[in-house]
């Protein structure tokens, strides 16, 4: 059975109960785990509205009604997260991981997915949401003191007030915290990390696991 050809029969319609109920079966039946759904069904869907390739065809209205649908299957996935996490690991992590998107950067599950990538992996991760005041995240930042700092950007045009998030971080901090890059608007455009001055580029699940046996160390450091 494919489950995303089935997934997306539900999702396609908007159809929050059936698409909701049929995901948290599989996943409470131990048919997929947490990173597969986000990975191989979730994300696909959700890109399958509009890409480099495919122009959208459906309204907003209803791009925001699947979006809602994603957002509450990844919220009743949190204790399947935290299930998945504490077979892994024996304790916790002390590295803290602030994940958030810049000014006016709206696009908010992937984040929310990386979140809990990060958990899943050990740390201790929080995302702030989509649209992070600039004022609130300095003073966030200063207060958790967090080691990593994971900005999301989707959309292209926010690059510019990404780099300026950047620069305000590093020169108004009392402290320099490792961030990291990540989103939509650098898949194919890696080489701009440099350029707007982050740390690293990382893209997916499988480089936070990397990330996490210390192979950026060199380049982090
Ligand atoms: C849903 C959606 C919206 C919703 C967002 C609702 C919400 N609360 O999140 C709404 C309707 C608000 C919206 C608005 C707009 N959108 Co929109 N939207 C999308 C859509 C269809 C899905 C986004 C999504 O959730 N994807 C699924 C997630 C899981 O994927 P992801 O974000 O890429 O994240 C994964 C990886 O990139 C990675 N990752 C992400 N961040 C990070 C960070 C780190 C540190 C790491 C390690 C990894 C990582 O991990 C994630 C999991 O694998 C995309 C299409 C697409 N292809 O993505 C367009 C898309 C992102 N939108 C687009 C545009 C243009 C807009 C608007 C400008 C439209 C308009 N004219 O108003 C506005 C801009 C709003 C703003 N100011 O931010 C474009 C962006 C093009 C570009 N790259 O520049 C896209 C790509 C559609 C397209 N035309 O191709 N949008």
């Amino acid at each position: 059975m494919d489950y995303y050809k089935e997934f997306m029969t539900h999702f396609t319609r908007e159809d929050k109960e059936n698409s909701v109920n049929y995901i948290m079966e599989l996943v409470s039946q131990g048919k997929v785990d947490v990173i597969t759904l986000y990975n191989e069904i979730l994300r696909p869907a959700l890109y399958d509205v509009a890409n480099h390739q495919k122009k959208q065809t459906i309204t907003v209205a209803q791009e925001h009604m699947r979006t809602a649908i994603v957002r509450t299957i990844i919220e009743c996935c949190y204790p399947y997260v935290i299930k998945e996490r504490d077979h892994k690991y024996e304790s916790l992590r002390e590295e803290k991981v602030l994940i958030f998107c810049p000014a006016e950067e709206y696009h908010e599950v992937g984040p929310r997915m990386v979140e809990d990538f990060f958990t899943l992996n050990g740390y201790h991760a929080f995302f702030m949401g989509g649209n992070t005041p600039r004022d609130d995240l300095l003073l966030l930042l200063e207060e958790w003191k967090p080691k990593y700092l994971a900005m999301s950007v989707s959309n292209y045009y926010n690059l510019l007030a990404a780099e300026r998030t950047i620069k305000d971080i590093q020169n108004s901090l009392s402290y320099s915290p490792i961030i990291i890059l990540g989103g939509y608007a650098l898949q194919g455009n890696s080489d701009l990390q440099e350029k707007i001055n982050a740390d690293l580029y990382l893209q997916s699940y499988d480089d936070i696991v990397r990330l996490g046996r210390g192979e950026f160390d060199e380049i982090s450091s």
